[in-house]
């Protein structure tokens, strides 16, 4: 990443520190591909200056909005107070607002922050509002990790039209709008110089709609995190699927000075729609020119532990059904549209409760739990076999998830929604209280 926020860091007595972040929205004018364009910023850079955090930190985000329209920081993914979370709360141009967290213990992975202001959140994130968080560990600590060259990679796709972003068409609103200018890092394909040795590429979907299904050709990606936390072991993938708001934690054994590309390739989340732009070979996300002596490498084994949950003791059984009305188009959940007063799902803290997730539509939909992460047991009926604590997890058309999740540590009132940002703004949302 190009810059860091600027961060007040204090160390007390006890040795905890307590980092505080400055971050404020504003519309800039930057250079996008070689061009001038006008895009909403934090801090001036797109994407958002990075978060870097260890497990224990105390957190304060200070947000300031110098927008011209009403918006709001979430910290999604982070296991944090609704209280502190306060999606549903605006905040008005030229004010401020705090947001305040710990990172706890296994927390390590990486997040990220972006508005949430219901109706606005589609447009200000596609016209350029994103940014990551990395919360460190004791696994970060191993040496294969500790030795590893990491690179975070911000995927986040943009139209222009005569240097301003281009705006949605009724179909985008429906679809998704997937932005024609794919880029990581704010550069469309850049290279990026690394030596030889284990490879560690961070990524986050940062993009509205856009599904991105990454692969190295030639060689496999050792998963070793998802959202939240780290796997208990890696897990080798020839190609790995990541919707809007999900991130991966992958190594690549790089042992020869022989360039990589990291492509996106063709996945289609709607058979039903208009295919993508991908083209059958893939699209190049990013090149690496690996350079040096030709290394040895080695994985590492056990990373972390993730508790096994116990579905028997499931507190209770719940059934989330996906929709849409077309006059006028509106996207649902349960029938319902999003409905800011209204309490749509309850649960007790300290329980474990079993969620399915149905998607009976002909298109995909990544479903967000905000403060509670969860396990992800089955997709379409078939185990998942591994474990991670997520916080996002794509239902595909025509399809259902079950995932379980322990409502631990915060009481009070919590969003889940779609992670396509236009459903959500079209009402792909509900309100969760947990008592
Ligand atoms: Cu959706």
């Amino acid at each position: 990443m190009k810059t860091e926020a600027p961060t007040t860091p204090a160390i007390t007595q006890t040795g905890e520190r307590h980092l505080s972040f400055e971050l404020v929205a504003r519309q800039s004018h930057i250079m996008l591909h070689g061009k001038p364009a006008s895009v909403l910023t934090y801090n001036n850079s797109f994407p958002g200056p990075l978060l870097e955090l260890q497990e224990g930190d105390h957190v304060s985000v200070h947000f300031t909005n110098q927008l011209t329209a009403p918006s709001n920081l979430h910290l999604h993914g982070i296991s944090m107070s609704p209280e502190e979370d306060k999606p549903h709360q605006v905040v008005a141009p030229g004010e401020s607002l705090s947001y305040a967290f710990t990172a706890q213990a296994g927390s390590a992975g990486m997040y990220w922050y972006h508005p949430h202001a219901h109706g606005s959140v589609t447009r200000q994130l596609f016209e350029g509002l994103s940014g990551p968080i990395i919360i460190r560990g004791e696994a970060d600590k191993l040496p294969a990790l500790a030795s590893a060259t990491e690179k975070v990679l911000v995927l986040h796709d943009i139209q222009l039209e005569n240097g301003h972003v281009a705006p949605h068409t009724g179909m985008d609103w429906g679809r998704g709008k997937e932005g024609n200018l794919v880029l990581v890092n704010g550069e469309k394909m850049p290279e990026m110089q690394v030596p030889t040795g284990l490879l560690r590429l961070r990524v986050l979907n940062a993009s509205s709609a856009r599904y991105y299904h990454l692969g190295i050709p030639g060689k496999q990606l050792h998963v070793i995190g998802m959202d939240g936390s780290f796997l208990e072991k890696p897990v080798a993938k020839e190609t790995l699927l990541l919707a809007p708001g999900e991130r991966a934690d992958m190594l690549v054994e790089a042992m020869e000075a022989a360039p990589l590309a990291l492509l996106n390739m063709p996945y289609s989340r709607t058979p039903a729609g208009p295919s993508t732009d991908t083209p059958a070979g893939g699209a190049i996300l990013a090149t690496f020119a690996v350079q040096g002596a030709p290394a040895q490498v080695e994985l590492p084994g056990k990373l972390v532990e993730i508790p096994a949950l116990d579905l028997t003791t499931a507190a209770a059984h719940k059934t989330l059904t996906f929709g849409a009305t077309m006059q006028p188009l509106q996207f649902t959940i349960d029938g319902k549209t999003f409905d800011h007063c209204r309490t749509d799902l309850t649960a007790r803290a300290g329980t474990l409760e079993v969620w399915d997730i149905v998607n009976p539509m002909a298109m995909d939909h990544p479903f967000h739990l905000h403060t509670f992460p969860f396990q992800v047991i089955a997709v379409n009926g078939e185990a998942v076999p591994y474990r991670a604590w997520k916080d996002v997890v794509n239902v595909p058309a025509n399809g259902s998830v079950r995932i379980a999740i322990p409502f631990e540590g915060f009481t009070g009132k919590v969003m889940y929604h779609c992670h396509i940002l236009e459903h959500e703004d079209l009402g792909m949302m509900g309100n969760l209280e947990v008592l």
